[in-house]
C-alpha cells in the first residue's frame, strides 16, 4: 500500500486484507456508464453476492469526497447509480478527480491502480477496453491495456466485446507483455459470444492454475497484470447472428452522431441495449456475475 495515497477502505475490506482473507475488487463505471438504472444497482449488489458466495469479500472501488473508497456501503452505491453527470476515471483523469474532490466512476485502469494500491490482487468486471474498431483513423485505443501491462492486478473479464476490433486488440495486449488466458476453452470469448473465432495465446482450466501463474509473475518481478476472458455462461449467450447486426447499427448512430474519446463506450452499450430491447443488457449481467464468482475463486487460491 502506498502510504500517502488517499484511500478509505471499509472496514469489512480492511479486515479481510489484514488477515489475508480473499478479496475481489469490482469497478463503478459499469455502474455509472455502463448500464442503465436501476439494473445498474441491481446488478452491483448481485455481483457483490456473487463475491461472497464464492468465499471472497467484494471491494467495489470509487473516488468520492477527495478519496478513493474501497468497498461501499449499500446507500453510497444505491446514490452512485442514480447520480448523473459523474466522471469516467481512467489513469489521466484519478489524480485530478481525487484533487478537486469530485465524484468519479473508474474504468478497469483506474480500478486495477486503485486495487493495487489497497494490495487488492483480483479484480473482476464484464469486459476490458481495447482498441476501437477504425482505430487506424481515430486513434482510439483504450488505456486500461496499457494498464494492464503496468499494473499487478489479475482481471476476469468476458473477453472483448465485438465493438471493438478484437484481432487489434489481442495484438496491441501481445506487444504489451500481457497474458491473455482464456478460461477452459482454447477460443477467446467475446463478451456476448462465447467465441470470436480467434484463439486464446494461453489457457486455463483451474482457478489454481491463474493464481500459480499471477505468483510466478510476482516471483519474476515482472510488471503487469494478467487478462483471464472467462467466456459467459452457455444460457445467456447471444448468438453472432443476433449481435452481429445490433453492433453494426449501434456504429453507424455513434460515427453519425460523431460519439468520441470517453463516451463511445456508453454511448454503444446503450444503443445495443435500446436494438436488442434489453438482450445485450441482461447477458451483460450474466457474465459480469460468473466472473465475479471466477475472480472470488482466483482471490481464493491466491490467499492459501
Ligand atoms: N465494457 C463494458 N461495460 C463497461 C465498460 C466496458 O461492457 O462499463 C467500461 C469499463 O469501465 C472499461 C471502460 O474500463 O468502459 C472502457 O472505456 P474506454 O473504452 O473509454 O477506455
Ligand atoms: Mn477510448
Amino acid at each position: 500500500m502506498t502510504a500517502d495515497a488517499p484511500l478509505s477502505l471499509s472496514p469489512e475490506v480492511a479486515a479481510a486484507l489484514a488477515a489475508g482473507r480473499p478479496v475481489v475488487a469490482l469497478e463503478s463505471t459499469i455502474v455509472t456508464h455502463g448500464m442503465p438504472w436501476p439494473a445498474n444497482v441491481e446488478t452491483a449488489r448481485a455481483v457483490e453476492a456473487e463475491v461472497r458466495a464464492g468465499g471472497a469479500v467484494p471491494a467495489t472501488i470509487a473516488v468520492m469526497g477527495g478519496a478513493i473508497r474501497v468497498g461501499l456501503p449499500e446507500g453510497e452505491l444505491d446514490a452512485l447509480g442514480r447520480a448523473q453527470g459523474v466522471r469516467k476515471l481512467s489513469r489521466a483523469d484519478l489524480a485530478f478527480c481525487l484533487a478537486s474532490g469530485e465524484t468519479g466512476a473508474t474504468t478497469v485502469a483506474a480500478t486495477m491502480i486503485c486495487a493495487h494500491l489497497a494490495g487488492i490482487a483480483v479484480f473482476a468486471t464484464g469486459g476490458i477496453g481495447g482498441v476501437h474498431r477504425g482505430a487506424e483513423a481515430t486513434w482510439d485505443v483504450s488505456a486500461d491495456l496499457q494498464e494492464l501491462a503496468r499494473t499487478p492486478v489479475t482481471v476476469v473479464a468476458a473477453g472483448a466485446k465485438a465493438i471493438l476490433d478484437i484481432p487489434k486488440t489481442l495484438e496491441v495486449l501481445e506487444t504489451l507483455g500481457v497474458p491473455v488466458i482464456a478460461y477452459g476453452q482454447d477460443g477467446f470469448p467475446a463478451f456476448w459470444s462465447r467465441e470470436s473465432g480467434l484463439r486464446a495465446p494461453l489457457r486455463a482450466d483451474t482457478p489454481e492454475a491463474v493464481a500459480a501463474a499471477h505468483r510466478m509473475r510476482r516471483r519474476l518481478g515482472l510488471a503487469g497484470g494478467q487478462l483471464v476472458a472467462n467466456p459467459i455462461p452457455p444460457e445467456a449467450e447471444i448468438p453472432r447472428a443476433e449481435i452481429v447486426p445490433a453492433i453494426e447499427a449501434a456504429l453507424a448512430e455513434a460515427s453519425a452522431a460523431r460519439v468520441a474519446a470517453k463516451d463511445v463506450t456508453p454511448f454503444l452499450l446503450d444503443r445495443l441495449n435500446a436494438i436488442t430491447a434489453g438482450r445485450s443488457l441482461a447477458a451483460n449481467i450474466a457474465l459480469v456475475r460468473a466472473n465475479a464468482r471466477l475472480a472470488a475463486a482466483v482471490a481464493g487460491a491466491l490467499a492459501r
